[in-house]
């Protein structure tokens, strides 16, 4: 288990005040200008040697991602850095509470990073629903400006840099990143094609990295304690602390920092109380949020909770948004609503997920209630697979995989309502 010296995140559940005064004696903005002063390169060799992998949900290496920024900006068209706090994954809540309780180490991150890719601003952009984190983080970052820790010659570093907070709407499709700089431009939130990526063309054209809260609220403490610290824990390829959101039939549902890699069955013991009405009860686990198709219970006991231990099982870390399932779960119900969600969030631009998630979630409904026919879960699967990497945004594989993953794992259930409906219907004619 991680000790709390190691923790990053000391004040994730609030028992301290969010402010910057309470922030400063946690430590959040001491000597930020000697961190500055390391100079941008060596910063984000620093980043890249603590295996930093982005905590949004596609793990890409973010020192890398900032070495994409070109390193002498054109005045006409600056380097952005824009933070995605539109947190709206389903089982996701972990930027929460980065946001509510520690919105200092984020602004502080923001800073760092964006000095690191030589930055102009950097855009932090909220989901519309989150009002009280909202107010929060205009207040954290209004405290920035009046103490210099922002703007003209920020912290004394000689470095000119904004921090601007926009407030999404209400669509989850703004969680992707290229939707995302739409929406900031003042238009509809619509996914790009990619390439060009944002580091070539991001925001208003210019220059653009998009990381997560998390990603860049790690950010400070890792300069400040050093990458071999951070790289210390969890596995190869799979480094550093992580925030674990464990939602669903768990004893004690949390928000957790530990340390990446931790055994699933250990992070539940250890930090949930474990499964309700014990371990034999355990159905199947979304290990990352509702894009990754679920596991069953025997195979996710020991499996290291990483990109690549949960990969190897066919699902993912997305944001470690760990839902579990006990046995009282109506899974194809539950698959099935996640179903209507992705068509609801469609933003309907390319034809396969316009069309395909309207498509699967009405065989999935047949599918819930026994009504389809056996030869739908093969057609199904197979439409799933035409949706899959085959749209202009991940939207349509985070439709498809979690329907994938139930058809992998629970056929049986699914020939078993069908089943048990025809001879239910069969013996209602005899009787007619
Ligand atoms: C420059 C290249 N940049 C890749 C950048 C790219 C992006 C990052 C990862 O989706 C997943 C999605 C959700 N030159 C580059 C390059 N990049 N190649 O690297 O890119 P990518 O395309 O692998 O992923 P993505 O489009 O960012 C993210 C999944 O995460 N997810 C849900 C997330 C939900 C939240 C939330 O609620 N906050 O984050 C869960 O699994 O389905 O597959 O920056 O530009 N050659
Ligand atoms: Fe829009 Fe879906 Fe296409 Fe993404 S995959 S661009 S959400 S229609």
């Amino acid at each position: 288990m991680l000790a709390d010296k190691d923790r990053i995140f000391t004040n994730v559940y609030g028992f301290q005040p969010w402010n910057l005064p309470a922030a400063q004696k946690r430590g959040d903005w001491d000597k930020t200008k000697d961190l500055l002063a390391l100079g941008n390169d060596v910063i984000i060799d620093k980043i890249k040697a603590s295996g930093l992998r982005g905590r949004g949900g596609a793990g890409f290496p973010t020192g890398m991602k900032w070495s994409f920024m070109p390193k002498e900006p054109r005045p006409d068209r600056p380097n952005f850095l824009v933070i995605n706090a539109d947190e709206s994954e389903p089982g996701s809540c972990k930027d929460r509470e980065i946001i509510r309780h520690d919105p200092h180490k984020l602004i502080e991150g923001a800073l760092v990073a964006g000095f690191a890719m030589r930055a102009r601003a950097a855009y932090i952009y909220i989901r519309g629903e989150y009002i009280r984190e909202a107010e929060t983080l205009f207040a954290a970052v209004k405290e920035a400006y009046d103490a210099g820790l922002l703007g003209k010659n920020a912290c004394k570093s000689g470095y000119d840099f904004d921090v601007f907070v926009h407030r999404g709407a209400g669509a989850y499709i703004c969680g992707e990143e290229t939707a995302m700089l739409e929406s900031l431009e003042g238009k509809k939130g619509q996914p790009r094609l990619k390439p060009p990526f944002p580091a070539g063309a991001g925001l208003y054209g210019c220059p653009t990295t998009v990381n997560n809260v998390e990603s860049i609220a790690v950010v400070p403490t890792i300069l400040r304690r050093g990458p071999e610290w951070f790289s210390s824990f969890g596995n190869e390829n799979n480094k550093g602390t992580k925030l674990f959101q464990i939602s669903g039939h768990v004893n004690k549902p949390c928000v957790v920092e530990e340390a990446m890699s931790i055994p699933f069955r250990e992070l539940i013991e250890k930090h949930c109380g474990g499964i309700r009405g014990g371990w034999d009860n355990l159905l199947a686990v979304i290990p990352g949020g509702s894009s990754v198709p679920l596991v069953p219970a025997a195979q996710i006991m020991d499996c290291p909770m990483d990109f690549d231990g949960l990969r190897a099982l066919g699902s993912g870390l997305g944001t470690a948004a760990v839902i579990v399932m006990d046995k009282s779960t109506d899974v194809v119900r539950a698959i099935s609503r996640l179903s209507y969600f992705y068509k609801h969030e469609s933003c309907g631009q390319c034809t396969p997920c316009r069309e395909g998630t309207g498509w699967m979630w009405r065989v999935m409904e047949r599918l819930r209630t026994g009504d389809a026919d056996i030869s739908e879960i093969d057609t199904l699967q197979q439409v799933t697979k035409q949706v899959e990497g085959h749209t202009i945004c991940a939207l349509g594989d985070a439709a498809a995989w979690p329907i994938q993953g139930l058809i992998r794992h629970f056929r049986p259930e699914l020939e078993r309502r069908i089943n048990e409906r025809q001879a239910g219907n069969g013996m209602q004619e005899a009787a007619e």
